[in-house]
């Protein structure tokens, strides 16, 4: 049973020119109301009344849309709602939809407004000059709203691409510093294909794979992006993502070293944040030395990096996720680690 990613069915908003363009060709395109008696000031009126209804009608359909099929933000999961305050703030977010809302009442309330007014009069100029000052606020009730408008838009879509985290499935967190290999190791233990390359930040966001394991069952391998080596208040919004992975997704975390440096940082810092991600979260950790495959001309390296795991008690396995050394024997300590049995 996955938990979906509860903004997927969120509406992305039409900008205000669109808006504002479909709902006034609505509003005239409507074919004029036949009276069958001529009573020319009856069609007069239902015609402007009817113009002023549409476009209203349209927008505040719309408008709603958006405002109902955002998820409650109180009612969120811890993880989708830190994710949701990492991508786009939760105050950023309540406040644009609480301007949707706005202007979706304040459209209906001037619509109302101006009906009932041309239903007191029976001059056809005059219901025209007060459709015209109908439409003329409605317009600026909207292009009020524009900047939140276009934050929604920007926002919900990176929202919806979000993925989907199963609480009760057993999780396995690929964490480490940029370009050490976490996403090569993710598409060699699923079917999943990451970004991969050869410069830091590839990954921008969370990507969950599956995988069964025997005696375990399906288990989510969870790609974050890299994080360097400094404090919270420092992270910008991607590292900020793996943050919120380790913090709210309980399971093992498998921390990526490269002892060749070739990622671009030192084993001084892959080590620092290691000791960091120790002491900040709770999870049990193991350390993956990844890259062995070019053990020969790092030597000195490696043998640094297996002396420092021994001395701090860091248990560890060594890989190539590039060439594939290694994989059965770390994916034997996972099972074991989620009590599938093994070594
Ligand atoms: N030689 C060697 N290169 C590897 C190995 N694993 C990954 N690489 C290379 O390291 C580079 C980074 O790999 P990625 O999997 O994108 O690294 P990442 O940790 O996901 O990087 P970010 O998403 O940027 O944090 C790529 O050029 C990979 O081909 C390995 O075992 N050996
Ligand atoms: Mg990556």
């Amino acid at each position: 049973m996955e938990l979906p990613n509860p903004f997927r069915r969120a509406v992305v908003p039409l900008s205000v020119e669109e808006l504002l363009d479909i709902s006034f060709r609505r509003a005239f395109k409507k074919p004029k109301p036949v009276a069958k008696r001529g009573d020319k000031i009856l069609i007069y009126r239902s015609r402007e009344i009817s113009r002023i209804q549409t476009i209203s009608d349209t927008l505040v359909s719309r408008l709603d849309k958006v405002v109902k099929s955002f998820p409650s933000v109180e009612r969120l999961d811890p993880f989708y709602r830190e994710l949701l305050d990492v991508l786009a703030g939760v105050d950023q977010v309540k406040h644009a939809l609480g301007a949707v809302k706005w202007a979706s009442k304040t459209i209906s309330r001037i619509s109302r407004w101006y009906i009932s007014k041309i239903g007191w009069t029976d001059d056809p100029d005059r219901m025209a000059a007060l459709r015209r000052e109908a439409t003329g606020r409605i317009s600026s009730v909207l292009k009020k709203i524009k900047p939140e408008v276009d934050f929604l838009r920007e926002t919900i879509p990176r929202l919806r691409d979000l993925p989907d985290l199963d609480p009760t499935m057993p999780a396995v967190i690929i964490a480490g510093m940029p370009n050490t290999g976490k996403s090569t190791l993710l598409s060699r233990v699923t079917t999943k294909e990451p970004e991969i390359a050869p410069y830091p930040f590839t990954t921008k966001g969370i990507i969950i794979g599956h995988r069964d394991l025997e005696g375990v069952g399906r288990v989510q391998f969870i790609d974050t992006p890299g994080l360097l080596d400094r404090p919270l208040s420092k992270r910008n919004r991607i590292e900020m993502q793996a943050i919120v992975a380790l913090k709210h997704v309980s399971g093992l975390v498998l921390y990526l070293l490269d002892p060749t440096e070739t990622c671009g940082y030192t084993l001084e810092e892959q080590k620092s944040l290691l000791r960091d991600i120790i002491t900040s979260f709770s999870e049990e950790i193991i350390a993956v030395v990844n890259k062995k495959d070019l053990e020969r001309d790092y030597r000195d390296k490696f043998d640094e990096t297996r002396r420092f795991l021994a001395d701090q008690g860091i248990g560890f396995v060594e890989i190539s996720a590039e060439k594939g050394l290694g994989i059965e024997n770390l994916l034997k300590v996972v099972r074991s680690k989620l009590g599938g049995g093994g070594p």
